[in-house]
């Protein structure tokens, strides 16, 4: 089945400040989110892989695949439909022998050598990025722009999703440099009106 990348959330559970993210994740898929990935930073394995499960299950049963970041054992454990790894995580190559071949491979771009080093080595989608600048990353490169993520779309044939400060006030632009999905952190869960902030960049999308 094609993926739906229009509005793909990222996990932070540090954002949340305690509120459940089990629970945000399911506010967010009710107000029109398509695709989720779960991204933990400060979690033991044990953990990750609990909360793996109980949200392939949640996304599961709304038809939402779950992505796992940079974790290939837990993406294997849980049956997640996919992966996404960056820069310095195993390498694109690696992570696509070992996923298999009907598994989600994302992969994380800053530019158009890396676009075409993703495309030519096993990756289905791109997340470019930072658009904008960002809090939710901190050991991430300057921001791209908009003019730069249009190139890297230009660049390839696989769908290119765009991450790093999107917000409502700026979708729209991101929108037209041709990505094919937007993907956010804390313009979701960074306050507690997660379904509709979800809606709202929903309805954004579709405008
Ligand atoms: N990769 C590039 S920017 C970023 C990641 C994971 C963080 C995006 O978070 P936010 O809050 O949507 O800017
Ligand atoms: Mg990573």
């Amino acid at each position: 089945m094609p993926v739906d990348y229009s509005l793909y959330l990222v996990t932070d559970r540090g954002i949340l400040k305690g509120r459940s993210l089990f629970a945000a994740v399911e506010e967010a898929i009710r107000g029109g989110v398509s695709l989720l990935q779960l991204r933990e930073k400060n979690v033991c394995s044990r953990d990750f892989y609990h909360i793996a499960l109980e949200l392939k299950e949640l996304a599961n049963s709304c038809n939402v695949p779950l992505i796992i970041n940079d974790r290939l054992d837990i993406a294997l454990a849980v049956d997640a439909d996919g992966l996404h790894v960056g820069q310095e995580d195993l390498p694109l190559e690696v992570a696509r022998k070992l996923l298999g071949p009907d598994k989600i491979l994302g992969y994380s771009v800053s530019n158009t050598a890396e676009a075409a080093y993703g495309e030519k080595n096993g990756a289905d989608y791109l997340g470019a990025g930072p658009v904008y600048p960002t809090g939710s990353k901190l050991d991430t490169v300057d921001p791209i722009g908009v003019e730069v993520i249009k190139t890297i779309k230009e660049s390839v044939s696989i769908p290119v999703v765009a991450i790093g400060g999107i917000s409502r006030s700026n979708a729209a632009e991101v929108k037209k440099s041709g990505v094919d999905g937007l993907s956010v952190i804390s313009a979701i869960l960074g306050s507690p009106q997660v379904e509709e902030n979800a809606r709202c960049l929903k309805n954004i999308w579709r405008a």
